[in-house]
């Protein structure tokens, strides 16, 4: 990046306002998936001409500010399906099977003193995918190597797709035993997995969530952790993280990610290649490669 372009580091400066003041000349903003950019700093920028984000879900890149000012908005589509489903697995087998207090209770040397409690199998369950995209299809297509019974919820049924559709996501939460959610965020979707859908996937019931921490009501999330109304739940994505809420931790039933679930070396490197890409083909006045708007 800094030889083709002169860069401005946002996150380095102390003083935002004075920075922004300063950019008068700035014709393209690189973000993360999970930082975006408001509609306030596009407006800070008179010359942008573009938005490249480093990330699938562009929920908190202002689209609409992005098209009122005639700007463009690109993703990382694609690259990062297969890994994300890969931590929806992981996180799915990791919780069920309690892998990371199973470890614990190796490393603490607290084995001689007794066995570790037995845990729920994953292979065999039913899988409820709560939104069926590219990363819902390929936790599905994992998923099936387990002879786990899949359905799913999502507003469309994708073509040639024969898993069951559920029409509300509390349907599927009641008949699944495990609930991936894949669902992508932005407006409207704030809290779908509410407290009723909780509820309805009930004590023995887990949650994986590798989507946003915006799509779970988190607070009810806490709370039916707390008293058991679930049974566990594994969590790549929180809300307000890094700096994420601090019950969490003293929670038992829990596997704790720090949105890393497109962090791999391959994928982390493909993605970088894309934002370049799309800044590139701009740039050069070409079609945009994963345009977004
Ligand atoms: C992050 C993501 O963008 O693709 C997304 O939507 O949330 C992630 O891949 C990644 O952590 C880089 O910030």
């Amino acid at each position: 990046m800094d030889e083709a372009y002169r860069l401005r580091r946002l996150w380095e400066a102390p003083d935002r306002d004075a920075f922004l003041r300063d950019c008068a000349d700035v014709r393209a903003i690189a973000t993360r998936g999970e930082l975006g950019a408001s509609g306030a700093l596009m407006k800070a920028l008179p010359r942008l001409e573009i938005v490249a984000c480093y990330g699938v879900g562009t929920d908190a890149i202002d689209l609409e500010a992005a098209r009122a000012g005639g700007i463009r908005v690109t993703n990382t589509p694609g690259v990062l399906t297969e890994d994300v489903a890969d931590m929806a697995i992981a996180l799915t087998l990791a919780t069920m099977r309690r892998v990371t207090a199973a470890e614990a209770h190796v490393r603490s040397g607290r084995w001689a003193d007794g066995t570790f409690e037995l845990v729920r199998r994953f292979h065999g369950c039913k899988l409820g995918i709560a939104g069926y995209g590219r990363i819902g299809a390929a936790v599905a297509k994992r998923a099936a190597g387990f002879d786990v019974e899949i359905a799913y919820f999502d507003k469309v049924a994708p073509p040639g797709i024969d898993h069951r559709r559920f029409d509300t996501l509390v349907d599927l939460a009641a008949w699944c035993d495990v609930l991936v959610v894949t669902l992508a965020g932005g407006p409207g979707m704030g809290r779908i997995v509410d407290a009723r859908v909780l509820e309805a996937l009930g004590p023995e019931g887990f949650l994986v969530n590798v989507s946003r921490g915006m799509i779970v009501d988190e607070p009810a999330l806490l709370d039916i952790l707390e008293r058991r109304g679930i049974a566990g739940a594994g969590l790549d994505v929180f809300l307000g993280e890094p700096r994420i809420d601090p019950r969490f931790a003293t929670l038992e039933n829990v596997v704790l990610q720090p949105h890393h679930s497109s962090g791999t070396v391959e994928t982390r490197r493909a993605m970088g290649q894309l934002v370049r890409d799309n800044l590139a083909a701009h740039f050069a006045g070409l079609p945009l490669p994963t345009p977004v708007i």
